[in-house]
């Protein structure tokens, strides 16, 4: 048992060294646009690994056998990162960004934000391969990314908790509701990108206001 153990601890090493290395690179992507653009990409980050008994209940889930072997070969989730960001448009900046860099792979995208679950659920996913440095040399290991906005995170975490409660088998008149809800976050996103943009548009038409009475001289006052 105690020898399972270790080889699970073992072989996740990797995989926890990949979502420090990612954690690092969003940091920079993300301060580098604050320092350019004034702007925070990201509300915040989480990072989850798989525990041993999960990837080995996923695996059995997949009709394989729970080896490491398998999980290795099969698994692209064991390490998740989900970035929430303010606005729909930074889930689609971060996904540049991230696309850009020479030193990450993004190797599947899943746009459930152009493309809505039928529950209601948006989130972009991406799994990325990480380069990680180990002392017998460079693993690739693959990272699933979940980039969404406050909102869509809001909404997720609600049906995640109500999907558990009843055991995947939810009530129509929940289903329907969180539909609604569902529908109510793309508004909702929308209508405040919209109030973000005014406020922007506001403050420079502002400062330029400011700017044509000093030019003028005061003659106006
Ligand atoms: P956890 O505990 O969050 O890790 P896969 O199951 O990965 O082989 P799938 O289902 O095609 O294949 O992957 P997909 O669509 O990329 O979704 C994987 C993860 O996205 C899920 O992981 C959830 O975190 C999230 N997700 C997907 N669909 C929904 C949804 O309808 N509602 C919510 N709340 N989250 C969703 P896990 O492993 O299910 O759970």
């Amino acid at each position: 048992m105690e020898e399972k153990f270790k080889m699970w601890k073992n072989f996740l090493l990797p995989y926890k060294f990949a979502l420090d290395e990612l954690k690092t690179k969003v940091n920079i992507m993300v301060e580098e646009t604050k320092y350019m653009e004034e702007t925070s990409l990201i509300e915040h980050v989480k990072t989850r690994l798989k525990t041993p008994d999960s990837i080995m209940t996923k695996l059995e889930r997949k009709g394989m056998k729970p080896t490491v072997a398998n999980a290795s070969e099969n698994l692209f989730d064991i390490a998740g990162m989900r970035i929430v960001t303010p606005f729909k448009s930074d889930v689609y900046q971060l996904y540049n960004l991230m696309m850009n860099r020479t030193d990450l792979k993004i190797v599947e995208v899943k746009d459930y934000i152009r493309f809505p679950k039928s529950n209601g659920y948006q989130s972009l996913h991406l799994i990325v391969k990480v380069p990680v440095t180990l002392s017998k040399g460079i693993e690739h290991i693959f990272v699933e990314v979940q980039i969404r906005t406050l909102a869509m995170d809001f909404w997720a975490s609600l049906e995640h908790k109500i999907y558990y409660k009843y055991e995947a088998s939810i009530p129509a008149y929940l289903e329907k509701g969180l539909k609604e809800a569902a529908d109510t976050v793309k508004e909702l996103d929308d209508k405040m990108k919209l109030i973000h943009d005014e406020v922007e548009g506001l403050h420079t038409s502002k400062v330029i206001s400011i700017h044509v009475k000093e030019d003028e001289g005061g003659r106006k006052r």
